[in-house]
Parts: structure tokens; C-alpha cells; sequence
């Protein structure tokens, strides 16, 4: 059986990484596996400063989900904080995890480089608690950014490691990563990924960006030196670009160069802006229809909660068993 499990932090609004690394993966998944589940993982959000917007973004980021095309009839979308069993086994897992694998992960060394002492222990543990997400639901397939990547291997190792000692339990689950954007960079800097934590808002596309910022951030978007509009490793902002254009219009990357050539920087982002606004506006029309209606978003919240406790409480009461926790 073949189960697809992943999530998304409701720490700002979502972009355009988030879309081309995970969700858009997660909508051709859905119809390709027994079953999906996509989580909004809000106990990660909780590990950087607290946003007093955490409770809207929670929502929000549900509603995107939707309006990307998460169809209900063959996902569930739930609330991460909802599921006990996350933090449960969590803890169960911290024991099973070293110090010395949590300090190399990459994610933890950037966003605590420099102050070391001061970030939450919650973020240096936030691998443990995204190994639990996974494992719980006895995943084998996790769409996620190519940035995921390392996190997903711990899942692996941690399972690996439960299950020799305890003679199986969990599935061992695989990271699937689209190989045309594996990452996709910022604007402002292509030597970084975009992300919603940056810290100027033209290091992103956000999906609810309207037309005039959409213009403005890919006119003001970094260029290399040069004038080729080509996908080379001396040439990370247009490799970058060119990247997105070709994942918003699905157009392969050989015809965008061919039709770019000898054309300009100013013309080629010109019509990657158009490209963009025109692949988010049905979707920006989508997710104003859902989240206008918030009691039937919580609906469907609590619903696929309660929908996947049956799998996330049978894991659980398995791995307490073998260790011998409880009565
Ligand atoms: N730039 C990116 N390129 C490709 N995939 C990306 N993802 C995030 N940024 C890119 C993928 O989106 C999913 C959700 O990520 P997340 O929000 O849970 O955590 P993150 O990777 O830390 O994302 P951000 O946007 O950078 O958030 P902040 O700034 O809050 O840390 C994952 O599958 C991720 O790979």
C-alpha cells in the first residue's frame, strides 16, 4: 500500500517554492497512491517566534491547500496540534535520536547561526517531530523540497533504528523530490532558497501576491552578469528563473530558451510576470471562495483529523507495546 504523507509550517504566507517544491507534487501524488494526507504541522511553526498571526495562517494555509487542488474525495487535510500522538511519539523518538545527528542538520545550523544559546530547543528537535509526523501514519511516500531532504532521512534512520531494535513497527518511508525544481531560489538572492521567513518580501512570490507586487518582484528579481537567458551552472538567477517559468506555464525549459534567444533580461521577465499572475489568479479566486467560509474549513479539518486517529493511534500503541510503556 502505498501511502503519501507530508505538511507545510503555517509560519507567513506561502510562495511559489512551497508550490512547486511540495503542493504541486502532493496534486499529482493524490491520484497515483491508496491514500494521502497533507498536514498543516503547526507545532513546527512554534519553534521560531511566536506569530500573533499563527491562528489565521493555521487556516490559511489549509485553504491553499484546496485551492491548489487537494481533492477531499482522495486526501485528508488535518491540523497537526490536533493529533496528540504527533508530540507523543515525538518524545518517544528524542529518545531514539543523537545530539550529534540533531546539530548537523542544516536547517537547524542556519537558522540558529549566531545565536546558538538563545534559539528553542524546539527547533533543534524539529527533525524528531517531523520523523514522528511521518512515521505515524506508516508512510512511504514524502513529497518534499529538495531543502526536506535531510529531515527525511532522519525519519528513515530512526526508523530503521526503532525497528532493529524492536523487531519492526515502522514503514520506511521514501523522500520524493521532482528533479526539474528540486529548489527553488530566492529573487533577491539565488544563492538562497526562497523562504517564507526571509527577511525582505522580494525574496518571494507569495501565491495571494497580487499583479502589481507579482510585476514589481520579478522586475526588481536578481540577474547574472551576461544577457543569455539560459538554464547554466554559471548562471544561477536565470537557471532560477527560468525554472519557474517553466514550472508555472509547463513549458519545457529547451523551447523557453530557444524562444528567449537574443531577447533580453527587461522582455523574458516581462512575460515570466504575465506567466505567473495568470497561473495564480484561478487559484487566488479559489482560495477567497474557501476561506470566506471558515466554519466549513474547520469542518473539514476536524474531519480529517479524526479520519487519520485511527492510524496514528494504532502506530503509537505499538511502538508503547514493544518498548514496554504502560499497562
Ligand atoms: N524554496 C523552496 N524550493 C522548493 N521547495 C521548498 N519548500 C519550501 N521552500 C522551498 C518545500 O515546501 C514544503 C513546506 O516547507 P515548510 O514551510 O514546512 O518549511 P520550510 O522548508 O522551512 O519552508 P520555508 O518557506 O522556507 O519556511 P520558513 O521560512 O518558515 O522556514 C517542504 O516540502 C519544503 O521542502
Amino acid at each position: 500500500m502505498k501511502r503519501v504523507f507530508s505538511g507545510i509550517q503555517p509560519t507567513g504566507s506561502l510562495h511559489l517554492g512551497n508550490y512547486l517544491g511540495a503542493i504541486k507534487q502532493w496534486i499529482e501524488l493524490q491520484n497515483k497512491v491508496d491514500e494521502s494526507i497533507f498536514c498543516v504541522v503547526d507545532l513546527h511553526a512554534i519553534t521560531v517566534d511566536r506569530d500573533p498571526m499563527l491562528a489565521e495562517n493555521i487556516l490559511s494555509v489549509a485553504a491553499w491547500y484546496l485551492a491548489c487542488g487537494v481533492d477531499l474525495s482522495k486526501s485528508k487535510i488535518f491540523i497537526q496540534s490536533t493529533r496528540p500522538e504527533h508530540a507523543e511519539l515525538a518524545w518517544i523518538l528524542n529518545c531514539f535520536a543523537t545530539v550529534g545527528e540533531l546539530g548537523r542538520m542544516t536547517q537547524y545550523k542556519e537558522k540558529s547561526e549566531g545565536k546558538r544559546d538563545s534559539v528553542s530547543a524546539g527547533l533543534f528537535d524539529y527533525p524528531v517531530l517531523m520523523a514522528a509526523d511521518i512515521l505515524l501514519y506508516q508512510t512511504t511516500d514524502v513529497p518534499v523540497g529538495e531543502d526536506q531532504k535531510q529531515h527525511v532521512e532522519l525519519a528513515r534512520d530512526l526508523a530503521i533504528r526503532f525497528n532493529n531494535k524492536y523487531q519492526g513497527v515502522f514503514t520506511v518511508p521514501e523522500p520524493i523530490i521532482r528533479e526539474d525544481v528540486e529548489r527553488v531560489r530566492a529573487l533577491d538572492n539565488p544563492s538562497k532558497k526562497m523562504a517564507k521567513s526571509a527577511g525582505s518580501e522580494y525574496n518571494y512570490i507569495a501565491l495571494d501576491d497580487t499583479p502589481d507586487v507579482i510585476r514589481k518582484k520579478i522586475s526588481r528579481a536578481v540577474t547574472d552578469s551576461g544577457s543569455e537567458i539560459v538554464i547554466r551552472e554559471d548562471k544561477p538567477a536565470m537557471t532560477n528563473l527560468l525554472n519557474i517559468f517553466s514550472g508555472v506555464s509547463g513549458r519545457d525549459i529547451r523551447s523557453l530558451e530557444a524562444d528567449f534567444k537574443g531577447r533580453g533580461y527587461g522582455e523574458f521577465k516581462k512575460a515570466l510576470a504575465e506567466e505567473i499572475i495568470l497561473f495564480l489568479e484561478p487559484k487566488q479566486k479559489k482560495y477567497r471562495e474557501i476561506i470566506a467560509d471558515k466554519a466549513k474549513l474547520r469542518t473539514i479539518l476536524r474531519d480529517g483529523s479524526e479520519a487519520v486517529a485511527p492510524i496514528a493511534q494504532k502506530t503509537l500503541d505499538e511502538v508503547k507495546k514493544k518498548i514496554g510503556l504502560g499497562i
